[in-house]
Formats: structure tokens, sequence, C-alpha cells
């Protein structure tokens, strides 16, 4: 008589641990409004293209997002922001920049520029 060995299969259980950024709520320190710039994002296009927008140190940028797919806006400023928005309509606020300068405001996703924020 035979003995039929049986194979134990072992699953492992890959646990994928989700990181959070640090996003720290910026309590607003004064009364400035924050800027509002319309985004429209459609096939391999984006609007505005690369305009520049002027705003001011400290400033949140609030972006209103239409979408035909999801995808990510990433904003160079140092730290780094990244926002993420669903297909549809989205609100994404842009932390405001101390630093006077050039910020590019990109989607990787097109690899185009949206928007240049003059922070002055
Ligand atoms: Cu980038």
């Amino acid at each position: 008589m035979r003995r039929t060995l049986a194979a134990v299969a072992v699953v492992l259980a890959t646990l994928t641990f989700a990181t959070a950024c640090g996003d720290e709520d910026k309590p607003s320190t004064d009364s400035q409004e924050p800027k509002v710039i319309k985004v429209t994002f459609d096939g391999d296009s984006v609007t505005p293209n690369g305009d520049r927008v002027e705003v001011a140190t400290g400033q949140d940028v609030t972006l209103e997002v239409t979408a035909d797919q999801g995808g990510e806006i990433h904003v160079h400023s140092d730290p780094e922001q990244e926002l993420e928005y669903e297909a549809g309509e989205s609100t994404l606020t842009i932390q405001g920049i101390d630093q006077p300068g050039t910020v590019d405001v990109e989607s990787h996703t097109l690899e185009k520029i949206v928007v240049q924020l003059e922070v002055q």
C-alpha cells in the first residue's frame, strides 16, 4: 500500500503597510483667501498648460479639478506636495509656500506643467 504525501501549500500572506505621509494641517495664521485655480484634465491635455500664476508667500492655492480620469499632481515646493485626484470633480489644496520663487505644479501622469506658481 502506497502512501501519498500531501503537499502542503504554505501561503504567505504579505502584509502591506500603508505609510501615512506626514500631512500636517497647518492652521491658517492669517485671513488670506486661497488662490483658486480651475484645472481640467481631458485625455492627454490639461488646462491651464504652464500658465504663470502669482501667489503671495504662505497663500494656499485651491485647485478645482475636473478630470476624465484619476491622477496625481506634483508640487515642486520644498517640501514637495503630492495631491491625488479621482475622475470627476475634486478640490485640492496646495499648502501655502513660504519661500519666494517659482514652483512648478505638474501632472506626472501627463508629463505636463499645469501652472507655475510665482511665489512673492
Ligand atoms: Cu514632479
